[in-house]
């Protein structure tokens, strides 16, 4: 049968992070704040304007409303050149298996994302023509855990939530999968993503049979 599967894009198809992370850095340096790889885990999935505000807390740094605009789009504008640098070489292990076995076997093929970047990111990854929908940063009004983003991914391929699985890398995407009676697939740790109701390493660890039968069910 035909079903929906909905990816998340930073962290499960390409991992964006990195570049997020030294954008994020040259900021908080700019700031004085101490900004860590291991802070950095906390800005995962959640929104860019959230993310400034974890760092500022980090440093109880406080701000106009101007200096923090001014501050998002010099982040963006450094993370935008990274991002146009890059290429299908920077999708993660596994994934064009799997998102080839779900073309060639006719299921539709989602994004949810938080990101605002999302669409340019898939191009310079030359698999945007992958997608049936796209969801993004741009889109939805309530961030993950919310489950907004994933339940319009399913409306705008006709579908109901039941009928969805979501890949997802963050606690927050995982709860709004849930959230949204759709089943949740945690792309990491299982120790991090324990509520997911499967976990995988990394997409090379889907084994092509466990795609097989979510179709199936
Ligand atoms: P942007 P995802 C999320 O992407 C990232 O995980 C998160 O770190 C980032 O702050 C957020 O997108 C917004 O990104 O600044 O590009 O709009 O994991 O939901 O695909
Ligand atoms: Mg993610």
């Amino acid at each position: 049968s035909k079903k929906t599967f909905i990816f998340d894009l930073d962290g499960v198809i390409v991992d964006t992070a990195k570049y997020h992370f030294l954008a994020w850095q040259r900021l908080a340096a700019q700031l004085g704040i101490e900004f860590t790889p291991e802070h950095n885990e906390q800005l995962k999935g959640v929104s860019r304007v959230r993310s400034l505000e974890i760092i500022l807390g980090l440093g109880n740094v406080e701000a106009s409303q101007e200096e923090k605009n001014q501050w998002l789009i010099q982040k963006n504008t450094e993370y935008l050149s990274y991002i146009y640098e890059m290429d299908e070489s920077e999708i993660l292990p596994g994934v064009m298996s799997v998102l080839d076995y779900l073309k060639e076997n006719n299921q539709n093929i989602v994004l949810g994302s938080a990101s605002k970047n999302a669409k340019p990111i898939l191009e310079k990854a030359k698999i945007l023509h992958y997608f049936d929908a796209i969801v993004d940063g741009n889109d939805v009004s309530n961030a993950k855990p919310d489950p907004e983003v994933f339940l319009q991914g399913a409306k705008k391929v006709h579908d109901v939530a039941e009928n969805c699985i979501v890949f997802e890398d963050s606690v927050a995407g995982i709860q709004a999968a849930n959230l949204a009676n759709m089943i949740s697939i945690g792309i990491g740790e299982t120790e991090v993503l324990h509520e997911a109701d499967y976990v995988f390493k990394d997409f090379t660890f889907i084994d092509i049979n466990f795609i097989e039968n979510l179709i199936k069910e």
